[in-house]
């Protein structure tokens, strides 16, 4: 027996909470407005840092990783740009226009630019962290030709991750590398034009295990300010410590106007890149949750770049891609559903239970009606899992790309994407 809720908040039943009108049509807005990027290295074979497992329908070249990223957004409606990495994706000298107009003809767009600066031997002390002033000009110099990428290709956001760091105490000075990173990414910042963005991406630790030199959101925050005003912080869910609370972090730098992106992806211990949801779909609804309530309060959405950064070593790579975005798509109309007024009127009663109890509530509702709805009017499967199987296009890419490795001669190995 329940008996001790307000008149807010229904008893929670057997089955999932079934939604109102009212409700489906607040899940189907939310719906309408959210994209999400899928990224260029998600299609092609990636693995472990122990190696890796080959598929046949596993992307060759950036053709082949627009070709799935378009079919992954012609299936859910909800990709429309990828993101793309300088060093794998595009050759010395290649045309951004072309392949901007590559991307349109896959149906998609070129989305954040991920400079490369860790898979150089010339940054095996660092790029931007270097004690060496040449490297760091030679990766501020690789950074600023990323910076053309973009205005070539239309591409609105720079994303900035550096695995610059330290592996044993007394290894290099962290005031010093602190301050180089402050100069570097000032002088990048300078090179922005007026609609483009630079984010820059945190993680605790790996490749460096003593001191990564942006380790965590603060320091990142603190970077992004002294660096100017379009650059923002991007937050990796997986770049945390597994007790860490995301969803503040979260919150706080939505309330200071410095959250610009995320790259989604679950995790069990670290940065395990497993499928968004996979493991803790409750800590994407409540990072979700925190941005809705944001915006409700500011009665305007905040313009956040949603990302995927996932690589799958054993699932397809599509079906995997369809999985996270459907998962994602999911739990941002599930948190849609909170009802702010009634979240505010027992906060300020203090009210524990039920304020929890709302947020609950809408996390186990089920969505589904809203999904279906959305789908229907966008004109797009109602299961883009089971039509991507229907479609045969994984046989297809195969097939195609099996008999493209063989007539190039290629091997299946190199860098990691
Ligand atoms: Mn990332």
């Amino acid at each position: 027996m329940f008996n001790g809720f307000s008149p807010d908040i229904p008893a929670p039943g057997p089955k999932p909470f079934p939604m109102s009108p009212k409700l489906l049509r607040r899940a189907v807005e939310a719906l309408t407005t959210f994209k999400i990027e899928t990224p260029s290295w998600g299609f092609a074979d990636t693995g472990t840092r122990f190696g890796k497992f080959f598929q046949d329908a596993a992307a060759i070249d950036l053709n082949d990783k627009l070709a799935d990223a378009g079919q992954v957004h012609a299936l859910t409606g909800c990709c429309p740009t990828v993101a793309v990495h300088v060093l794998w994706d595009f050759q010395p000298g290649q045309d951004p226009k072309a392949v901007a107009k590559l991307a349109r003809h896959h149906g998609v767009k070129i989305g954040a630019i991920n400079p490369n600066l860790f898979q150089d031997q010339d940054y095996k002390w660092g790029s931007f962290g270097h004690n060496d002033p040449a490297v760091r000009a030679r990766a501020l110099k690789h950074c600023t030709d990323s910076v053309a990428l973009m205005s070539g290709t239309g591409s609105e956001y720079l994303s900035l991750w550096f695995a610059d760091g330290t592996n044993y105490p007394g290894q290099g000075s962290i005031r010093d590398r602190k301050k180089f990173f402050e100069d570097s990414l000032r002088a990048l910042h300078a090179k922005l034009g007026p609609k483009q963005t630079m984010l820059v991406e945190y993680k605790p630790f790996e490749p460096a295990f003593y001191a990564t030199d942006i380790a965590d959101w603060g320091m990142a925050y603190l970077l992004a300010k002294k660096a100017g005003p379009r650059a923002k912080v991007l937050v990796d869910t997986g770049h945390h410590y597994v007790a860490q609370n995301i969803e503040q972090i979260v919150a706080w730098l939505l309330d200071e106007d410095m959250l610009g992106g995320f790259h989604f992806n679950d995790r069990r211990y670290a940065d395990d890149d497993l499928t968004l949801g996979s493991i803790d779909p409750y800590q994407v609804f409540r990072i979700f949750h925190e941005i809705h309530a944001f915006a409700a309060d500011r009665g305007k959405a905040p313009k956040i770049a949603y990302m995927v950064d996932q690589c799958h070593n054993e699932k397809p790579k599509i079906e995997a891609m369809i999985q996270t975005v459907v998962m994602a798509q999911e739990l941002f109309a599930k948190a849609a559903l909170v009802d702010h007024d009634a979240l505010r009127r027992a906060q300020a009663k203090n009210n524990v239970v039920d304020a929890e109890l709302l947020l609950k509530q809408a996390f186990f509702t089920d969505v589904a009606p809203a999904l279906a709805a959305w789908r229907k009017a966008q004109k797009l499967p109602a299961d883009p899992l089971a039509a991507h199987r229907r479609s045969g296009y994984e046989k297809t890419a195969a097939a195609d790309r099996r008999a493209r490795r063989k007539a190039l001669g290629l091997g299946q190995g190199g860098s990691f994407a």
